[in-house]
């Protein structure tokens, strides 16, 4: 019998570029009751759903499974199209969060989808397998959703989630797509080195209730793996891929639901390899009631932790149902601060309902906390309504309708103000205008200035030194231009006025140590680098090689 398991794009991203775990999960787990399969990650494709069928011959196969995000919905639902056509006897099938939210509608109304296999797909996919392959009753395979030969849409029952995690086989699978992954890296600004990274997933699911997240939908659940099971994973890859992986990215939806378990876990990694750092992602008020845990943690090589900060207003984070105030994601900023562990910044700048006054709550909360952070990706977040979420169904509510099933609503539509429209559109006008430029020209511009040969000349004073310093100068006026721009906005905005584009009321006015337009400044860099480059004798293309590899650093 032969098996695919596809990703379908969710848009082209510059940033994700690491196999899809879940897939991956499968893929090992029937591999390990004796089934093969073919992984394919097109997640980041732009090429046509139908023209990939096609080229990568996803037709020849009898079972294909397709994962479905919400992002990604119509694009799958093209691609199991050109499947049937091609093959009407493939029996499709999807699993993930959005199929799992919709599924008796897919089944309803995609008649192409055989089945969806709802939450965790281990087990039950095995099942279906099974069920396919000796042509025995689908109804015995556990969270099945499927049509019987009369056309009706069957639920079967749900299986209960696996507790023992510990009993899967670890998520080694290859994947084919139209770019190679580049190996992941972490860059360690302590040791100043970058070092091979790997992602691992150490927990299933989250007993929290913030009403937007996509969790959710996947179960309630919370399980965990034992710490022995991490570190044998750890080696288990770097001898599977020959990398000596030293920085472990904790891919949990919440790693410290449980801190206890969590630091039993990096202690564990610690005595196995005592190089190796690590980060994970949480919650505001989890970190702040373990201080004493992320401080041991912070000396077992704990280098950053996500932080589902969301909002500074406390009337979004109560429509958000994150359960705490602004005061609770101050102090465990301050706190992580104190400790010298690094917040990667989970931020909805905004949602439907938000005021001008939410607006200025959050410039104000990132002035103060996060001036220099970057990359500037929080100006441009917005709450992205997933398919059952309880967010959803409350904007729903509010609006009177439902939205249509497999779209993910476009911001700009569901703005409830007319002045947060007005910061929207210009904001997604920066973003297109500006941003793009900004971060390609600093991130050249950060990349020569710690280049060795320019770290000598400034400390020496020889050389290009004194042009060097200025251009310090233009790079840090760079990385605030957004900051400035931002705040800017919010003012006029907030003073009634309506600037129809991201160049209007003197919105790219006044930066930079000679008070140019921002055009000017982020052009004068861009030559300026190349300048500085060439006056340092750099080899014709290092810069850029080093950018590749890194995002903005030498190792
Ligand atoms: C870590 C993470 C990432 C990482 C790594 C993901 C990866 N390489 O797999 C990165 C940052 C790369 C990422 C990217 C994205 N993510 Co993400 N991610 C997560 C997170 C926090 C954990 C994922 C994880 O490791 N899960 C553990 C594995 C084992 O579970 P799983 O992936 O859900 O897979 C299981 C089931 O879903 C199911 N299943 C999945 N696919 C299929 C297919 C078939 C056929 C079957 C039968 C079953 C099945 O079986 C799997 C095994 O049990 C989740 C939250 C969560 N806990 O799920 C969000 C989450 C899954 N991501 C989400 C989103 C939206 C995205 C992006 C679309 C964001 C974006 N706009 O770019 C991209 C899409 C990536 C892609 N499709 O290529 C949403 C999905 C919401 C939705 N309804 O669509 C979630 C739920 C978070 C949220 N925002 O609420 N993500
Ligand atoms: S804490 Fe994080 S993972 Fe848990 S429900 Fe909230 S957003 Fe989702």
């Amino acid at each position: 019998m032969k098996i695919a398991f596809v990703n379908p794009s969710v848009g082209f991203s510059e940033r994700r570029k690491s196999v899809p775990i879940g897939l991956a999960y499968i893929m090992a787990y029937l591999e390990a009751k004796g089934y093969q399969s073919d992984g394919y990650d097109f997640g980041d494709s732009t090429t046509p759903p139908a023209e990939l069928v096609r080229k990568y011959e996803l037709w020849k196969y009898d079972l294909v499974g397709l994962s479905v995000y919400n992002e990604s919905f119509h694009i799958t639902m093209r691609m199991a199209e050109e499947i049937k056509f091609l093959n009407p006897a493939s029996f499709i099938l999807t699993g993930g969060p959005q199929a799992t939210a919709t599924h008796e509608t897919i089944m309803s109304d995609w008649k192409l989808i055989d089945g969806v296999i709802r939450k965790e797909g281990e087990l039950p996919t095995h099942s279906l397998v099974e069920a396919i392959d000796h042509k025995t009753d689908l109804a015995d395979v556990p969270s099945l959703t499927w049509r019987d030969s009369t056309g009706t849409t069957r639920v079967n029952c749900e299986m209960v989630p696996l507790e023992e995690l510990d009993s899967l086989p670890y998520p080694a699978a290859s994947f084919t797509g139209e770019y190679e992954y580049p190996p992941l890296h972490f860059f360690d600004k302590l040791q100043d080195t970058l070092r091979p990274a790997i992602a691992i997933n150490t927990s299933r699911s989250c007993p929290y209730n913030c009403n937007f997240c996509g969790v959710l939908t996947i179960g309630r659940r919370y399980r965990s793996r034992t710490p022995a099971s991490i570190s044998n994973e750890l080696e288990f890859f770097r001898n599977l891929h020959g990398r000596d992986y030293t920085h472990v990215y904790f891919s949990d939806a919440n790693f410290f639901v449980r801190a206890g378990r969590a630091l039993d876990i990096v202690r564990e990694l610690n005595r196995f390899d005592d190089r190796v750092t690590f980060s994970f992602g949480t919650r505001v008020n989890q970190v702040l009631r373990a201080r004493d845990v992320i401080k041991e943690m912070r000396s077992l090589g704990l280098r950053f932790i996500e932080l589902g900060i969301e909002n500074a207003s406390p009337a979004v984070l109560a429509r958000l149902a994150k359960g705490v105030g602004p005061s609770v994601n101050e102090a465990a900023v301050r706190l992580l601060n104190r400790l010298g562990v690094d917040i990667a910044l989970d931020y909805i700048m905004i949602d439907p309902a938000s005021t001008i006054e939410d607006l200025q709550l959050n410039m104000r909360f990132l002035e103060r906390y996060f001036l220099e952070y970057y990359p500037h990706d929080h100006f441009y977040t917005s709450l992205a309504l997933y398919e059952g979420t309880p967010a959803r169904e409350m904007y729903e509510e509010r609006r009177g309708g439902k939205f249509e099933t497999g779209v993910l609503p476009a911001t700009r539509d569901v703005l409830e103000r007319s002045e947060t429209v007005i910061w929207w559109e210009i904001s997604q006008g920066f973003r297109r205008d500006y941003q793009r430029r900004i971060d390609v020209t600093l991130a050249k511009g950060e990349t020569l200035l710690r280049h060795p040969a320019a770290v000598k000349a400034l400390a020496e004073r020889s050389g290009p030194w004194y042009d060097l310093s200025c251009f310090q100068l233009d790079v840090i006026s760079l990385k605030h231009a957004p900051v400035v721009f931002f705040r800017r906005l919010i003012d006029l905005i907030a003073d009634g006025k309506a600037p129809k584009s991201a160049g209007d009321d003197g919105l790219n006015q006044g930066y930079g140590s000679r008070d140019s337009t921002l055009d000017d400044l982020i052009e004068s860099s861009r030559v300026r680098v190349e300048e500085l480059a060439d006056l340092l004798q750099l080899p014709l293309g290092e810069l850029d090689q080093a950018l590749h590899l890194s995002g903005a650093a030498y190792e």
